[in-house]
Parts: C-alpha cells; sequence; structure tokens
C-alpha cells in the first residue's frame, strides 16, 4: 500500500456554534477556537473538521450557505479564519473545511438570482420542474416547493430552505472549483465533503442517492482541486457499501481520500420509524459490520473511523454506559476504534464522554430534523405518540451531540458568559474538560494515551497498517480482534457489558500495552490468558508474544 500522511493521522470535529464562544453573544466562533488550539494540540490530533461557519441563516446550523467565501458574523471573519489556520499550522494541526456542495441557502445569491425568472443566467443552477414526482426530503414532507414567482417547483433533499444544486451544470461544477481551490489557497489542510454520495443525482429517474454522474463528477473536481496538493478529503456518504467506497477511495481512481460510511451508526434504527425508535443494541451486528469494512479494502481504498459526529447521540450514551460505567464505557469504545485500521474521527467532547441529554420539553430543543419530523409523525401521520417522540430524541437526535462543550463547572460550564443558543446538559458540573485534564486516568488522557500509540510508539505500524482478524464472532459480550504487521501481533480484547467475562484465549501474551481500568504505571504486569477475567466494560491491548 502507498503510504499517506493522513492515513496515521487523527482528526477531531469541531462543531463550532457549540464549541467555544469568545464573544459573548451566546454563538461558540472562531477566536473560541482558536483559544482552545493549546487544548487540542495537547491531545495529539493532527486535524480539525470544521463544521460549517460560512455566512448562513442558520437553518440548519450553517449547513445551510448563503456564501461560500465569507465567513458567518455569528463565527467572525475572515481574518479570524486565517489566523486559526496559522495559529492551528504553528501547532502542525491542519484545519478541514466542510463542503456543503449538494445544496445552498436558499439566501445565496445564486438562488436570488435563479428565482426571479425562467430566463435568468443563474436559473439552471438549481433544479426546477413544473411537476413534482414522488421523491421525498431527508427533513420530512415532498422534496419540491412550490415558488408562485415562476411557477415551478423547485426540488431540495433536506429543508426548502436548502435548495439542491443542479450538477448537470457544468457551470455550476466550475464555480465550485474555483471555490474550492480558493480555499486551497488559504492553506487548509483538507476537506469533509457533506452527502456528497448525492450530487450525481437524474431526479426524473428517481434517482438521488449514488447516481450515474457522481464518480465522473469527483474525478472532474480531483483533477481541478486536488490533484498533486498535499490535502486529505472525507466525503460523507450514508448509502456506501464496501463496493462502493472503494469507488472513492481507491487511490488509483483520484476521488477522495476516504469515506464515511454510516452502515454501523444506523445499525439499531427501526425499520418505518428510523432513529425515532431504536431497537436494542446487537454486539455481534456491530462486530460483523465493522469487521467487513475493517477488511474490505486490502490498499483499495481506507476507513474513516468513527462513533460519534454532530448528527449522531453520544457513543457512551447509546452503546456504553453513561452511569456508574461512563468512564469505562467510553475508554472501551475508544479503544476499540482506536485499535481499528482507518483515519480515527474524535468529536468534540468525545474526549471527556460527555453525554446524552433529556430536555423535558421539544422546544427546548433546535434541530430542524427534530421538529419536522415531530410534525410529520406526531401532528400529522399520529404514527408515534409524544412520549414515544421524546423518547426518541433522548436516545438519537443530533441535539444530543450539539449541546454546548463542557470546559469547567463554571457558569455556562464556561462555554460563553452571554446565553447559550442551545441549553447545557446540566451534568457540566462533573463532566467537564477542567476535571478531565486534572485526573491522569480520566477519559481525555486515555484517548491522548491512543493517539500517541498510533502516531510514535513501536506499535504504530500494527496500529495504522496493521492487517485484521475478528475473534469470537459469535460471542454477544465480547469484542476481540488481532492486528498483525509483519511479526508484530496486538490483541485487541473488550468486555462490551455490566458483567465480568471469563475467557480462555490461546495467545501468549508479552506485554500489556493500555489497559482502560489500569493506572499506566501498573499497565506492563503480566496476564494469563489462557484464563482472562475482564471486568465490565474493559478494553485491554496486548502485545502479543511471537
Ligand atoms: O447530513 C446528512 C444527513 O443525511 C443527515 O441529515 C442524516 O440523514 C440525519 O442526521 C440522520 O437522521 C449532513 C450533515 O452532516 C447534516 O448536519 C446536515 O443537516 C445535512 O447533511 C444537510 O446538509
Amino acid at each position: 500500500m502507498n503510504q499517506q500522511w493522513w492515513h496515521s493521522a487523527v482528526v477531531y470535529q469541531v462543531y463550532p456554534r457549540s464549541f467555544c464562544d469568545s464573544s459573548g453573544d451566546g454563538n461558540g466562533d472562531l477566536k473560541g477556537v482558536i483559544s482552545k488550539l493549546d487544548y487540542l494540540e495537547k491531545l495529539g490530533i493532527d486535524l480539525i473538521w470544521l463544521s460549517p461557519v460560512y455566512l448562513s441563516p442558520m437553518k440548519d446550523n450553517g449547513y445551510d450557505i448563503a456564501d461560500y467565501q465569507a465567513i458567518d458574523p455569528r463565527f467572525g471573519d475572515m481574518n479570524d479564519m486565517r489566523q486559526l489556520i496559522h495559529q492551528a499550522k504553528q501547532r502542525n494541526i491542519g484545519i478541514m473545511m466542510d463542503l456543503v456542495l449538494n445544496h445552498t441557502s436558499d439566501q445565496h445569491h445564486w438562488f436570488k438570482q435563479a428565482k426571479q425568472s425562467r430566463d435568468n443566467p443563474y436559473r439552471d443552477y438549481y433544479i426546477w420542474r413544473d411537476q413534482t414526482n414522488q421523491i421525498r426530503s431527508i427533513f420530512s414532507g415532498p422534496a419540491w416547493q412550490y415558488d408562485p414567482v415562476t411557477s415551478q417547483y423547485y426540488f431540495h433533499l433536506f429543508a426548502d430552505a436548502q435548495p439542491d444544486l443542479n450538477w448537470e451544470n457544468p457551470a455550476v461544477a466550475k464555480e465550485i472549483h474555483q471555490m474550492i481551490s480558493w480555499w486551497v489557497e488559504q492553506g487548509v489542510a483538507g476537506f469533509r465533503l457533506d452527502v456528497i454520495d448525492l450530487i450525481g443525482k437524474e431526479i426524473d429517474q428517481g434517482i438521488t442517492e449514488n447516481g450515474p454522474r457522481l464518480h465522473p463528477l469527483l474525478q472532474q473536481m480531483h483533477q481541478a482541486c486536488f490533484k498533486g496538493k498535499k490535502l486529505v478529503t472525507v466525503g460523507e456518504t450514508w448509502g456506501a457499501t464496501p463496493e462502493i467506497a472503494k469507488l472513492y477511495s481507491d487511490p488509483r481512481r483520484e476521488e477522495l481520500s476516504m469515506v464515511f460510511q454510516f452502515e454501523h451508526a444506523a445499525l439499531d434504527w427501526h425499520p418505518e420509524h428510523g432513529k425515532w425508535q431504536v431497537q436494542d443494541f446487537d454486539l455481534i451486528a456491530l462486530k460483523k459490520v465493522l469487521s467487513k469494512w475493517q477488511t474490505a479494502f486490502d490498499g483499495d481504498g481506507w476507513n474513516a473511523l468513527f462513533w460519534n459526529n454532530h448528527d449522531l447521540p453520544r457513543i457512551v450514551s447509546r452503546w456504553g454506559n453513561d452511569g456508574e460505567y461512563r468512564e469505562a464505557s467510553a475508554k472501551l469504545f475508544a479503544t476499540l476504534l482506536h485499535g481499528m485500521q482507518g483515519t480515527p474521527y474524535i468529536y468534540q467532547g468525545e474526549e471527556i464522554a460527555m453525554t446524552n441529554v433529556q430536555f423535558a420539553e421539544l422546544s427546548d430543543y433546535d434541530d430542524i430534523e427534530i421538529k419536522n419530523s415531530y410534525q410529520e409523525k406526531v401532528v400529522e401521520q399520529q404514527s408515534l405518540s409524544h412520549q414515544q417522540f421524546m423518547q426518541g430524541v433522548y436516545q438519537s437526535a443530533r441535539d444530543n451531540a450539539r449541546t454546548p462543550m463542557q470546559w469547567d463547572n463554571s457558569d455556562n460550564a464556561g462555554f460563553s458568559c452571554g446565553q447559550p443558543w442551545l441549553k447545557l446538559n446540566p451534568n457540566y458540573q462533573q463532566i467537564n474538560v477542567a476535571n478531565a485534564l486534572a485526573n491522569q486516568h480520566s477519559v481525555f488522557y486515555h484517548y491522548q494515551r491512543l493517539i500517541a500509540l498510533r502516531k510514535s510508539s513501536k506499535y504504530s505500524d500494527t496500529l495504522v497498517y496493521g492487517s485484521y482478524q475478528l475473534l469470537l464472532e459469535e460471542h454477544s459480550h465480547i469484542f476481540a480482534y488481532i492486528r498483525q504487521y509483519k511479526e508484530q501481533r496486538l490483541l485487541i480484547v473488550a468486555n462490551v457489558s455490566q458483567q465480568t467475562q471469563t475467557l480462555s484465549l490461546d495467545f501468549k501474551l508479552a506485554e500489556v500495552v493500555l489497559d482502560n481500568l489500569q493506572p499506566e504505571d501498573e499497565s506492563k504486569v503480566g496476564v494469563d490468558l489462557a484464563q482472562l477475567n475482564l471486568a465490565p466494560y474493559q478494553a485491554i491491548i496486548y502485545l502479543l508474544a511471537d
């Protein structure tokens, strides 16, 4: 495999509105991010994926862009952006911008123009039809919005304030390429491409995802913007299978560095109600999915590894235990993920095991997806009761990930001295960065150790490039696998349950590399693998003897 710098990189996602507010207006901002760079450097990450900070009416928290080359005043200005790129670079941290290319805001000047008349030069930047078809918006309701001024419908796969761009029009591709190249000139290190699998659509055929024009469009983009540059790119692709993921990330095809696949992330969703009614956690199913992805590429592609992002509930609440075993289970999921092959992504707050939140009222929530789904499922279709829906919100809603970052136990968790745009999780008194930094055994330091192991230790090659083999496939509580590179073998074994598990493995042990329940200085104590007792949520990385 051709080695790339981003193979060994670790990425940290910042959701800027909720990260750190320097101005006191209740919204996080770029100066706030700059003020936390030392913290991120201490954690050891290489890249920051910055969720959108562009000019936006914030109908979908910046995923509705009104100007790709301007910073929203809530976040600061272009000077702050340059400062962030510069200050991060001084700490060897690169900035990945979030490119939302499937749609813009309806406040983008292209759309404002396009709406004016059917023969406006920008009309074909968007998708207009006299008749609608059956395609539905991902945010509920039909994907078509009638515009009375020109008596046609425009197409939107997300909110009606997010009209889809028409990628059939070469002028759109040209404008977007120029914009991306401009960001490259600003010194960014790469890009995350929002719902990129939706841009090759053929609407009249009812095809929205993985359309026939998708890969040619990405190859053009690569030629125009990425080729020959030291950049990393990751596509968000909800509909990817391993076969499809290879099309994007096989280096010979020159498209993207890697993609986020979501098979594991949607594993417990209900067939009809999706995320609003989740099913029981099934470790065997999770192991199958992740192992399939671990062994799918063999050099013809690369995995992006994640449990969390700004659209998903917190992993410690979802599949871990956010009560008695919060720290242990957070460290366990960290160990499992950082032990795998691929580029790990950490979502803000994950490194201190922030949890889901339960607000009493629907009006305490902000997310457009929650509001639209409530309208559809509870009010219109009445397929879920209010209580059932709230239960779904507590388990899966996106706002679980979006409550402000918990820095300390002062007012508003040190996030803002103003009124935060979204309420805090009241548990910030206990769960916060200041507490985590003061405790050598905190989840933070576990992440720091995992990152250090991957980046600069005698195990780095094995963690980054080693092959993957699942053990105990049918065990419903143990997740165990081997990573091997040349002669070196690491065993990662985790007890994903609240009971002690005893197992017998036929390996000779050389060393304990990292144990989530043992203080670092005692971690070299030998253990007999013939009779291995794992405490609740214990996760250990062993070096095996030859
Ligand atoms: O997410 C894509 C997306 O499809 C999600 O909305 C997902 O379907 C949902 O969370 C699952 O219930 C991306 C961004 O990450 C998200 O924040 C944006 O809202 C969306 O695109 C539109 O840009």
